[in-house]
């Protein structure tokens, strides 16, 4: 390191500004306590203060910001969902993101790709059919195209798949469809809840929260209780111990996702390639590196671990798509927690606990939802009824079996 910048490094004279404050005391209560300092909590509280003028607002998190499903998925943002409700949900997401590095005034890479899902067989080229259909009757940007454009767009693609697997008839082109630095958004997030009054408090447990007739009355922490009537669940993989608490059930299953990425190469990939058949995303990051995951380990599990299973599959389906990707190292590999509903749309909204707010459910579909979610909670929270957005979303869909069927969800088998 040049010995200059290490003296300017020590100079006490430019001190680095920190990202947000971390107060040494919990205060006795707040407006809204939010459980979970991931990218939709932090979100959360940013709306609150911007859009309602709700400030007296603690972020809880057990572990550190950013720690859980925000910093645990592949990044991908797109709105080429299949049900209305989800479409809609997700392209007010990208149109958010399109323009969040210059809200929070943070560079978040988000960057523009274009976003391929192949079709091996003339079942998917019609159900990517009905998704464009969808899509275009929403105003969304995505159209079914042919292998040569495919081919054409993405050539180091081996269209037959080497014979190994069906070749590729087609794909959902969705050309919106992005990927953005996720820990960056949190960050972001975290800045601009704490720059308006907002207190984030890492390393702080939720043991329970108090209910009283039916209303909630406040939050015990490991560090003492804080009174509060508003709390929002905000926590992928750990949903149901906090519904637990207030005597919620929810149909959520917790299965492991496992992600993997490659040393860095120099751009090559520009889109965003994804098969259902075959179990596969990738993108390359603005690092380089590329940035892979298969479908939800088949299981039940609260764990984060990783398999040489997942490993040895996902690079398997990998070089049926990329021969060229061969030599190409894999650096890292790690799984983060969804929360799986059995219609692969989020649970959103207010619950029968008056006071208590959910947003839950974020399977495999959570990151590109962080700026959404974040702001229709907020409203919900304010107003103490459901967005407008989120209504289909609510957990009183289970019990009116009015379920939102959503086959244009990744990386699960439907
Ligand atoms: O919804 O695009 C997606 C996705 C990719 C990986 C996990 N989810």
């Amino acid at each position: 390191m040049p010995h200059r910048l290490l003296k300017f490094g020590f100079k006490k004279q430019y001190p680095e500004q920190r990202m947000f404050r971390s107060p040494e005391a919990l205060r006795d209560e707040y407006d809204v306590v939010i459980i979970g300092g991931g990218g939709h909590g932090l979100a959360a509280a940013y709306y609150l203060a911007v859009d309602h003028g709700i400030t007296n607002v603690a972020v809880l998190d057990k572990g550190y910001l950013g720690g859980g499903g925000t910093g645990r998925n592949t990044a991908i943002v797109r709105s080429n969902y299949l049900t209305p409700e989800g479409a809609r949900f997700y392209q007010t997401s990208v149109e958010l993101f399109q323009d969040l590095s210059r809200e929070l005034d943070f560079n978040l890479f988000y960057s523009e790709r274009g976003h391929f899902t192949l079709a091996h067989s003339p079942a998917s080229l019609n159900t990517q059919r009905w998704r464009a259909e969808v899509n275009q009757h929403l105003g969304i940007d995505s159209k079914v195209v042919g292998p040569e454009f495919i081919q054409e767009s993405v050539p180091e693609l081996d269209i037959t798949c080497g014979g190994h697997q069906a070749p590729i008839y087609g794909a959902l082109y969705h050309p919106p469809g992005a990927i953005a630095r996720h820990d960056a958004v949190a960050w972001a997030y975290a800045r601009g809840a704490d720059q308006r009054g907002a207190e984030i408090h890492q390393q702080t447990a939720v043991t329970d929260i108090e209910v009283r007739d039916g209303e909630v009355a406040g939050v015990h922490t490991d560090r003492g209780f804080i009174k509060t009537r508003k709390v929002l669940s905000a926590v992928a993989g750990w949903t149901t111990s906090l519904t637990a608490m207030v005597g919620l059930r929810t149909p959520l299953e917790i299965h492991p996702l496992q992600a993997l990425v490659t040393e860095p190469l120099k751009p090559w990939l520009n889109h965003i390639v994804v098969s259902a058949s075959l179990h596969l995303y990738v993108s390359q990051s603005s690092r380089g590196e590329l940035v892979a995951g298969a479908s939800l380990d088949p299981y039940e599990l609260i764990s984060m671990r990783s398999t040489l299973d997942f490993a040895e599959g996902l690079s398997g389906h990998m070089l049926d798509l990329f021969p060229c990707l061969g030599q190409i190292n894999v650096m890292r590999q790690w799984a983060g927690l969804c929360d799986m509903t059995p219609d692969f749309s989020p649970i959103m909204g207010t619950t029968p606990v008056k006071g208590f707010y959910i947003d839950a459910g974020w399977g495999t579909w959570g990151f590109k939802a962080t700026p959404v979610s974040g702001k229709t909670m907020a409203s919900t929270i304010a107003r103490d009824r459901d967005d407008e957005l989120i209504g289909a979303f609510n957990l009183s869909r289970f019990g009116r079996f009015e379920l939102v069927g959503e086959k244009g969800a990744a990386s699960v088998g439907h």
